[in-house]
């Protein structure tokens, strides 16, 4: 029998966009039991860019106009990769369409937006999801099921940082992510928020948390462009004030008695993407880092004396989750599978007729954290997570 066809309208066309392009193409190949994305159209406001990343990442059609978009009546999904200021006014509306939503991290530009999303999503009965693409990687997969399984026992600590430095340089332009008005805020939510939607899911939820944050370079020179994470715009040229944070730190109490530390920064030299954590519990431990993202160190205090120590175990098996899709054991997989599964786990949901995880309760819970970090570094002071 063939596959369930579901049809979906992108908004987005560049880093993101391109990520979650590459997944619906994947998908039929890769997982073709799922149901098929039908990949109808991609919207953005430069008409030029969108109609190129229509024929180049494999489009129907291309539209500027994303309320255009929303309301087509060929369109079951709108996913939505736009700058964090646009999320809660297109997912919205895409709700009262009737539409199911994919959003990208972080949800909204605060919990009180990201909990209106909610409200709408589920007053029109449709299906959300949020995008934190690598709680999809198989390695930490298999950590969250060491975890559930009590083979760590009972977890102590969890500590996590994601580094990197592409914006090292003083003379790197004021792109929107620099802007609090667009991006909500900096390495917090774009970093932090993976690490905060990680201890979420390998740990549970957290009841307080202190944080600090620093801006180092306080004025950048106006952009001229952005692809990725590079951008460019002249030194000489007028600039404009960073009104995010380049790094923000903090520390949490988690409900099930567990500690957990948390680093963000965009001003680690040398590192470009290290999202890591480790995670200690009464029976062993557990190390990630994406960089390495195919493995998951794991120690255990179980094995003989002798033989004590942690231990690589690639997570490229049959019995690693999604691996069996993929290639033979120990070929690996790469950052845009994680987009891969996500989507995978989009269409499943849809057709299931359940909400796909993470959705938007997860998307809130996360933001909930990101702002109680935010009121404890203006106020000095613990927060706890239930104030907000
Ligand atoms: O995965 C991260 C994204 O969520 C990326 O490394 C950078 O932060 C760029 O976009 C976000």
């Amino acid at each position: 029998m063939e596959p369930k066809e579901i049809r979906v309208g992108m908004v987005g066309y560049k880093f993101m966009g391109k990520a979650h392009s590459q997944a619906y193409r994947d998908v039929p190949m890769f997982f073709p039991d799922s149901p098929k994305p039908v990949m109808k159209a991609i919207c953005g406001r430069d008409a030029e860019a969108v109609r190129q990343a229509a024929r180049q990442f494999g489009w129907e059609s291309a539209l500027t106009d994303w309320r255009e978009l929303v309301s087509r009546s060929d369109i079951d999904v709108i996913d939505i990769n736009a700058p964090s200021n646009v999320h809660k006014e297109i997912a919205i509306e895409a709700a009262r369409a009737g539409k199911h939503i994919f959003c990208e991290k972080p949800l909204a530009l605060s919990l009180a937006d990201s909990r209106e999303m909610l409200r709408e999503a589920e007053a029109a009965g449709v299906k959300h999801m949020v995008g934190f693409n690598y709680r999809f990687a198989p390695a930490v997969q298999l950590a969250r099921k060491l975890v559930s399984e009590g083979r760590l026992g009972q977890i102590y600590h969890f500590r996590a940082w994601f580094l990197q430095d592409w914006i090292l340089d003083p003379d790197f332009p004021l792109v929107w992510r620099l802007d609090k008005s667009v991006a909500g805020s900096g390495s917090h939510g774009d970093l932090g928020a993976h690490l905060i939607d990680l201890a979420h899911f390998l740990v549970g939820d957290m009841s307080e948390v202190i944080g600090m944050s620093e801006t180092f370079v306080k004025e950048r020179p106006m952009p001229s462009s952005m692809t990725g994470l590079s951008a460019s715009g002249s030194s000489d040229g007028p600039k404009g004030p960073v009104t995010v944070d380049d790094a923000t730190l903090f520390m949490t109490r988690f409900a099930n008695g567990a500690l957990g530390s948390f680093e963000a920064t965009r001003f680690a030299a040398g590192h470009r993407c290290t999202n890591a954590f480790e995670i200690n519990g009464s029976k062993g431990s557990v190390k990630f880092d994406f960089e390495r993202m195919n493995e998951l160190q794991v120690y255990f205090t179980g094995d003989d004396e002798d033989v004590q120590g942690f231990r690589r175990v690639l997570a490229t098996d049959p019995a690693h989750a999604y691996m069996d899709a993929w290639w033979p054991a120990g070929h690996t997989i790469g950052y845009g599978q994680t987009f891969t599964h996500e989507v995978v786990e989009l269409l499943q949901a849809i057709e299931a007729n359940r909400q796909p995880i993470p959705n938007f309760h997860d998307g809130i819970k996360c933001q909930a954290v990101l702002e109680a970090v935010e009121l404890s570094i203006d106020e000095r002071r613990w927060v706890r997570i239930d104030e907000l």
